[in-house]
């Protein structure tokens, strides 16, 4: 008999993956974690059941939470990622030799420590020299540091269980307060298209446009993800998105995409009427 992994994605709409493998399965402190190997997206984890990475398209999350930005402001030297403890995120950003600094905080040591083992595609880069690892609660690291970053990278999970706390107006302020003049914060964004997702894209939108002086949203196409059309929050200083992107910074530093380039980049900003309408009412 064939074994499937399914996530509801709601109610009444299932997503399923054919297994190939059930590789790892365990109640960390925080979550339940699970990892498999498959026929269509290859490797793959989940949280709490729910999606989190696939060989297959992981780097289509990943270029465009980080070459967005980093095309915005190629000054971007220290950074801040919370969450991602994938290290996808982080691969991304050591591709620049102008990041400094990358300080990752991520609640769950043993999602780090599983991915080294089980998903190195993501994790190969969390033993760059200028990656800090710290496993503690990113809500709570941002109100204590006294760091300053040039980016925040918010990678988290969906806002139940242990990322809720990195959707909240609190939160938001505390990484306003530590980015610099012209720091940018990006976020995982959730979907628009079904209504628990909406619900909580247009909630984040809400909060982030209230405490930054620009806030908007782009969107990727994730198969993986609910409805595969997901959003990412774009908020800064004062930096705009389009209006501030350097055409140079790939070819600069000759970096290779498989997703992002200046096209994608423009256009990703470029929203369907129904989620502009949501994000106004929101
Ligand atoms: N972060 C999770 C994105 C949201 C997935 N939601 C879902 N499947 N319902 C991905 C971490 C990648 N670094």
């Amino acid at each position: 008999m064939s074994k499937w992994f399914t996530e509801d994605w709601t109610n009444n709409v299932k997503f399923s993956i054919k297994i190939k493998e059930h590789l790892y399965s365990s109640r960390s402190k925080y979550q339940k974690i699970d990892f498999y190997d498959s026929y269509e997206f290859g490797r793959f984890f989940t949280l709490d059941d729910y999606l989190m990475v696939t060989e297959k398209d992981e780097f289509i999350y990943h270029e465009m939470m980080i070459h967005v930005p980093l095309s915005v402001n190629p000054l971007i030297k220290n950074v801040l990622v919370i969450g991602g403890g994938d290290g996808g995120s982080v691969r991304e950003l050591t591709r620049y030799p102008s990041v400094e600094k990358i300080d990752m905080v991520e609640i769950d040591e043993e999602v780090v420590k599983m991915c080294q083992k089980l998903l190195p595609l993501t994790a190969n880069k969390l033993t760059d020299k200028r990656v800090n690892l710290y496993f503690e609660d990113g809500s709570k690291f941002v109100k204590g540091t006294e760091e300053k970053y040039d980016l925040i990278v918010v990678d988290s999970t969906d806002p139940i269980g242990p990322g809720e706390g990195l959707f909240t107006t609190e939160f938001y302020q505390n990484c306003y307060n530590i980015l610099t003049e012209n720091g940018i914060l990006v976020n995982q964004h959730e979907s628009p298209y079904f209504d628990d997702t909406k619900y909580e894209m247009k909630r984040a939108h809400k909060k982030l446009k209230n405490i930054f002086e620009f806030a908007t949203v782009y969107q990727a196409f994730i198969p993986s993800y609910a409805s595969g059309h997901w959003l990412f929050g774009f908020a800064s200083k004062g930096l705009h998105p389009i209006k501030d992107v350097k055409e140079d910074v790939q070819t600069k530093f000759k970096i290779k995409t498989k997703y992002y380039n200046l096209e994608v980049h423009k256009a990703a900003f470029a929203l369907p009427n129904y989620v502009k309408q949501e994000l106004e009412n929101a």
